[in-house]
């Protein structure tokens, strides 16, 4: 049984802590009705966060959730709940959004909280990964988006997409071209959230009733090589 009604959008919260490129790709598969969710609020812990301008300039509620105000990371993670919970949201999604979230916090969530990651998880979890796949010599890099859970970059993998690592390749490139996969992955994977299609079932990820032997692997593109 779907869990949302079909016709219904999805209110949905959004942690951003930076550009917000990933926000901007939700904002617009939204806006032209390809996505079903309506983003209830972007929530940052940066004040200057370009994803704050994005949220405005979209219409929807921009907020802060600035970590200097706390004491320690427990309390700060309780006034961010407190605050995101204000929106009733199905669905949480971390979109570049860069602080540990404590165990609390993610058991609070547990089942409707996304996250994408720029890697093939479960290689290079954590930060600086265009940075070390190139010092790694890898010859393929990409995105990952998972449910989150108490393991860092642990949690159960949903789908992901390749990016042909090249000879002569930048950081700055490479992060390029593994943002431009995100701006698909991302909004295909809340859509399977949106619509019903997907839970998480305990450590297990279902997709369409049935569970994830591995992640889906979205097709590339002509020009993602
Ligand atoms: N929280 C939990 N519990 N589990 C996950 O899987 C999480 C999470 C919070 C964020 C995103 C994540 C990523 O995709 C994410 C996944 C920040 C750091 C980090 O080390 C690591 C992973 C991720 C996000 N943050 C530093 C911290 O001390 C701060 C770094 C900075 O501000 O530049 O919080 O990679
Ligand atoms: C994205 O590439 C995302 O995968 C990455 O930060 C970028 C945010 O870009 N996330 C992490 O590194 C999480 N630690 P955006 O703000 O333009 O969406």
């Amino acid at each position: 049984m779907p869990t949302h009604a079909a016709h219904s959008d999805l209110p949905s919260v959004v942690l951003a802590s930076g550009e917000g490129t990933n926000l901007q790709a939700i904002l617009d598969n939204s806006a032209n009705g390809s996505l079903p969710v309506t983003v209830a609020a972007v929530i940052s812990d940066h004040s200057q966060a370009r994803a704050l301008t994005r949220a405005r300039a979209a219409g929807v509620a921009a907020e802060t959730c600035l970590p200097a105000e706390y004491p320690d990371r427990k309390q700060y993670d309780t006034a961010l709940i407190r605050l995101i919970d204000r929106h009733s949201p199905g669905l949480v999604v971390l979109a570049g959004f860069m602080r540990i979230l404590s165990d609390h916090f993610v058991r609070h969530y547990r089942g409707r909280l996304l996250n994408i990651h720029p890697s093939l998880l479960p290689k290079y979890r954590g930060l600086h990964t265009h940075r070390r796949v190139l010092a790694g010599g890898e010859r393929e890099h990409g995105c990952s988006v998972h449910f989150v859970t108490e393991t860092l970059d642990g949690g159960p993998l949903i789908a992901q997409t390749k990016v042909i690592v090249r000879s002569d390749d930048t950081e700055a490139a490479l992060r390029a071209r593994v943002q431009e996969q995100e701006h698909r992955l991302y909004p295909l994977v809340i859509g399977w959230f949106a619509r019903g299609r997907l839970q998480l079932d305990n450590e297990h990820v279902i997709l369409d009733g049935k569970r994830l032997q591995a992640p889906v692997m979205l097709p590339a593109q002509e020009h993602n090589t």
